[in-house]
């Protein structure tokens, strides 16, 4: 049996055992915990969510790891679900098919494949692909679907089970799965293992600039352990002998970084974008314990105007629904206490999701088809990230009247 959970006393990155607490948002379940109507009445497990800074090093980072077994093998999360994403990594295939030249005898191995949403277009250009996905219903349907997809935690010991079987990888990827990792070193120790030696490792983040920018408070939640920026990257590569050459700025999540790496040893050149970003970061002050310090007392003034749109609405007698159940949205729903009481449900794309409850404020997730019959007064987008494909899905809802709520960055009705 493994413990549930454990406390971190020192730095994910550099080690530094003086890391201070600098947000607390409570004790929640975990956000992809949805219940079954079973499950209910039964006791959930909260765990503590609190963020505590490195001044050392500068990383962003949470005090409590939850045991990975228990969140990623019954994984609920399929990446495909929206249009926006799936065109998301369709252009990002293109772009690192061309800029290295990769041919029918590369291998692309991604880490946290899930549903294959970016090895599909790999394999489109007849690529060898493998995808590596602890969550065992959804590598085992990526791998009906023709991506072959091992249910795996990885690390060396997969790394090297890799080589022997396929060779090494000219491309290994890991988006939105880095900021999951507690033990960062280790990863990079199996990606060395697993990389061609002129190869590169390309990963994607929600970026803590936008974090701070936007207050996308919510992306907090125990499966991110991590809020980087670039410089805590920078250094982390290092100590392992690898170097961070290049970065681009991308537009998922509320705004990520692709982060291009490689051994110390390659003879790529570092961009100047990353000179560029690096003194951005500095500009805003992510270097500093009062950034966050602020960015707690921010959300909790936009809790209270939430409160304060949702309560007005409440005693006028109308009707409120979600649209998303995003792991997200179930800090907000949870920190700014807002359950079944409050919206009637929740809609999702996902068949995953549909039929489930939201962790903590037990809101049914149903299918999208319910608010046509159901003809609700507001909407509150907590997927919001994808608000205008949701809109744009919505545009008879709000020819007919209805409203939407805007939660991220500051909550707004429009
Ligand atoms: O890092 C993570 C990111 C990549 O994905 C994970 N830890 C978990 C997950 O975060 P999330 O759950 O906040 O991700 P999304 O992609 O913002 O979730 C959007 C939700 O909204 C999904 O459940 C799908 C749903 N959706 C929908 O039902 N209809 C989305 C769109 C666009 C739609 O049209
Ligand atoms: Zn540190």
């Amino acid at each position: 049996m493994h413990r549930q959970v454990i406390a971190r006393t020192s730095c994910r990155v550099c080690h530094n055992k003086k890391i201070v607490k600098v947000i607390d948002l409570g004790s929640t379940p975990a956000a992809n915990a949805f219940l079954t109507k079973k499950q209910l009445n039964k006791l959930e497990p909260i765990f503590p969510l609190q963020v505590f800074f490195c001044s050392r090093c500068g990383q962003l980072q949470l005090g409590h790891v939850v045991a990975p077994e228990l969140l990623f093998r019954n994984y609920v999360y399929a990446s495909s679900t929206s249009a926006t994403f799936r065109n998301h990594f369709v252009g990002y295939a293109q772009k690192i098919y061309q800029r290295f030249k990769l041919t029918v005898n590369s291998l692309v191995v991604d880490i946290g494949s899930n549903d294959g949403i970016l090895l599909k277009p790999f394999k489109q250009y007849g690529l060898k692909v493998l995808g590596i996905d602890p969550a065992r219903r959804i590598a085992r349907q990526a791998t009906k679907e023709g991506i072959p997809t091992w249910p795996e935690f990885f690390d060396s010991q997969v790394a090297k089970k890799i080589v022997e079987k396929f060779g090494p990888a000219q491309i290994v990827t890991a988006n939105n799965v880095f900021a999951h990792v507690d033990n960062l070193s280790e990863l990079i120790k199996g990606i060395k293992i697993l990389l061609a030696k002129d190869g590169v490792f390309v990963i994607e983040v929600p970026y803590l600039a936008n974090l701070i920018k936007k207050n996308l408070f919510d992306t907090i939640y125990h499966e991110h352990l991590s809020y980087f920026s670039l410089r805590p990257l920078i250094k982390l590569f290092s100590l392992q002998k690898m170097m961070v050459f290049d970065v681009e700025r991308v537009s998922s999540h509320g705004g990520s970084i692709r982060v291009f790496t490689q051994s110390i040893n390659s003879p790529r050149q570092v961009s100047d974008r990353v000179k560029s970003l690096l003194s951005l970061e500095k500009k805003m002050g992510l270097n500093k314990k009062l950034t966050y310090v602020k960015l707690a007392q921010i959300i909790n003034q936009n809790r209270m105007r939430l409160k304060n749109i949702i309560d007005k609405l409440i005693s006028q007698d109308k009707q409120i629904i979600g649209y998303g159940a995003p792991a997200k949205g179930n800090t907000l729903l949870n920190y700014f206490k807002i359950d079944k009481h409050i919206l009637k449900y929740i809609v999702d794309d996902s068949s995953y999701k549909q039929g489930l409850f939201t962790p903590g404020t037990h809101i049914q997730v149903a299918n999208p088809n319910r608010i046509v019959k159901d003809k609700p007064d507001y909407i509150l987008i907590l997927a919001w990230n994808f608000a205008n494909e949701i809109m744009e899905k919505l545009h008879w809802f709000k020819k007919t009247g209805g409203k939407f709520i805007i939660p991220i960055p500051r909550p707004k009705v429009v």
